[in-house]
């Protein structure tokens, strides 16, 4: 991006310049780009109205990828722009959850109103928190209306990238679902909803019943929606939970 300035760069991913955005984003994942210039009143532009950020984490395989692409197809038929990050905590070098995640979301790669990326976020310097914030600093200073993360696991990036999200969304799975690992790792307090994903298989009853009685005992009122994102059933419902429709 020599030469070129920020602001113009900003402009021409804001007109749908595609390869704009993807330099945009490289810099901004390489700390090139920080929350203080797109806050800048000359880069700021006409970004009024501000997207919304919506963290989604969980244990590895519950299907956050199969339902994220759910989530897309839904915004999407409601007109929004959606972009994803996929933070991947594991080594760069194995890629596996990195490659999956494109796989799932293969649907939307010809969708100019839909942006994906992969972020193997191992080693970043100065924290995940801190290209995360960059990263969704840039996607929102382009107008998306929408910005959907995923992250894997039970540990501390989650609890990081919640800090990022306007709504934090824990998905769970029957079998899969370590809740006494996540509780003790802080990833359930994090979460502003939770999903039940794979509601197509056994468990899934008693899952939604503990996590319900988990919630009466706790101060906040945390919505349980079961769904089955392989058949793509739920993301209205879980839209309409999250209470970020216009
Ligand atoms: N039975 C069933 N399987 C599902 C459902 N949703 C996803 N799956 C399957 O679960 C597997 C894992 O799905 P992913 O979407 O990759 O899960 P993930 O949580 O993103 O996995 P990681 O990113 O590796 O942690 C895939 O084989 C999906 O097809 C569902 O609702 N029901
Ligand atoms: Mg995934």
């Amino acid at each position: 991006m020599t030469g070129t300035p920020l602001r113009e760069t900003l402009e021409s991913a804001r007109r749908g310049d595609i390869r704009a955005l993807a330099r945009l984003m490289a810099r901004a994942e390489n700390h090139g780009i920080t929350e203080a210039d797109l806050g800048a009143p000359d880069v700021q532009g006409r970004t009024g109205a501000a997207g919304t950020v919506i963290g989604l984490t969980g244990p590895p395989g519950v299907g956050k990828s199969t339902f994220v692409s759910c989530l897309v197809a839904e915004y999407r038929r409601r007109g929004k722009r959606v972009a994803v990050l996929c933070f991947d905590p594991s080594s760069p070098l194995t890629g596996g959850a990195l490659l999956g995640d494109r796989i799932r979301m293969q649907e939307h790669a010809d969708d100019d109103g839909v942006f994906i990326r992969s972020v193997a976020s191992r080693g970043h310097l100065g924290g995940l928190s801190v290209t995360a914030r960059a990263m969704i600093a840039t996607l929102l200073a382009v107008d998306f209306d929408v910005v959907l993360i995923e992250t894997v696991g039970a540990g501390q990036s989650e609890v990081e990238v919640a800090s990022v999200a306007d709504r934090t969304i824990v998905v769970l799975a029957p079998g899969a679902g370590d809740g006494i690992q996540m509780a003790k790792a802080g990833v359930l307090e994090i979460a502003d909803l939770y999903v039940v994903n794979k509601a197509d298989q056994e468990g899934v009853h008693t899952m939604v019943r503990e996590l319900r009685a988990m919630v009466a005992l706790g101060t906040r009122d945390i919505p349980v929606v079961t769904t089955t994102a392989a058949r793509r059933e739920g993301a209205a419902e879980v839209i309409a939970a999250l209470g970020t429709e216009d």
